[in-house]
């Protein structure tokens, strides 16, 4: 198919030219630059929501609960499942598939998963690229689950318009969130496993360290406050407050300007990744530098020249070259 038939396709909703776009844009195939920049102005006005938190709390079931909740509604709904933890996950992965499978057949749904197979640029840039593709293929709500309370659950936080975080009662996930300030990415904040006890107290912690972050009654400087909403994902318990929870802080980001600023920060830091995914490519492409390297390397383990000798050998080369 010609790239002008890829768009077409996919912009009429083919289910397989999405597949192949999809997979040109997350392997970084020949071409996937030009693809993205072709359809960077007509991806229509997705929402694109990020779901976050520990392994185990609840997120796949969280996330195939808003999917039902926004089919419902008419609405095309994509959710990509990020893995950034470890490559040996693939297990993990497929659990998600197989546990999605309630949606996973109606086809105005699109569910993939990604793992990190060393994607030039990091999992942030490829996932939010990824996106693009889907929002281009007319989806009107795009889901990202993401692994973890790290930096790289952060990155991924970026790439997203809204974030919803998913703690447990039961483990010390709830602390640990509170602390290492992944709440401050949070616009909604979610007790789920409400059946199990504890609930009601670690929505007070929540409630409370809220209370007494920077700002006035826990609004933060951008003037929201995530509300935090109790759940039960497995029976869908607490959905529907919180599908009007994500409706509401919808039209505050609209309405404050907030999602302009969002979608500004985003444009400027893709732009800085896709300036430097495009500079180490064209330096390890390059015949050149990787013979100073391999050449440098035989120095390097006989003991002749150090690993910082050799770093500055090639640092080198590519100037001269330019
Ligand atoms: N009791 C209870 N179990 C839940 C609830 N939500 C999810 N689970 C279960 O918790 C486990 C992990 O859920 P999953 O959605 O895979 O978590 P994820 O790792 O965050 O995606 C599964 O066995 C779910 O059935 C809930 O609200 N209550
Ligand atoms: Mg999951």
């Amino acid at each position: 198919m010609a790239d002008n038939d890829l768009v077409a396709a996919l912009l009429a909703g083919d289910v397989a030219a999405l597949a192949r776009a999809v997979s040109i844009v997350e392997n970084g195939r020949d071409g996937f630059e030009e693809l993205l920049s072709t359809l960077s102005s007509r991806m229509g006005d997705a929402r694109r929501i990020g779901v976050t938190g520990p392994p185990g709390a609840g997120k796949s079931t969280l996330t195939e609960q808003l999917v039902a909740g926004f089919r419902k509604t008419g609405l095309r709904v994509a959710v990509v499942a990020v893995d950034p933890t470890s490559p040996f996950t693939g297990g993990a992965l497929l659990g998600d598939r197989i546990r999605m499978e309630s949606v996973a057949l109606d086809s105005g749904v699109y569910i993939r998963s990604m793992a990190t197979r060393g994607s030039l640029g990091g999992l942030a840039i490829s996932t939010g690229e990824v996106c693009d593709v889907l929002a281009a293929a007319g989806f009107d709500r795009i889901l990202v689950e993401t692994v973890g309370v790290g930096q790289s659950e952060l990155d991924v936080a970026s790439i997203v318009d809204e974030t919803i975080l998913v703690l447990v009662p039961e483990s010390g996930d709830g602390i640990q969130a509170l602390k290492s300030g992944v709440i401050e990415a949070a616009d909604i904040i979610v007790v789920n496993k409400a059946d199990r006890g504890g609930a009601e107290l670690l929505r007070r912690e929540i409630e409370l360290s809220l209370d007494l972050r920077s700002g006035r009654r826990g609004v933060s400087a951008k003037g929201w406050r995530p509300p935090v909403e109790l759940t039960v994902a497995t029976t869908g318990a607490g959905l529907d407050g919180l599908m009007t929870k994500l409706d509401g802080h919808w039209e505050w980001l609209a309405g404050s300007g907030t999602l302009e600023a969002r979608r500004a920060r985003r444009n400027a830091s893709r732009v800085r990744g896709i300036v430097e995914r495009s500079i180490i490519r064209s330096i390890w492409q390059n015949a050149a530098t990787t013979d100073v390297l391999n050449h440098g390397l035989e120095q390097v383990n006989n003991g002749t020249l150090s690993v910082y000798q050799l770093g500055a050998a090639v640092v080198q080369s590519v100037q001269t070259r330019q």
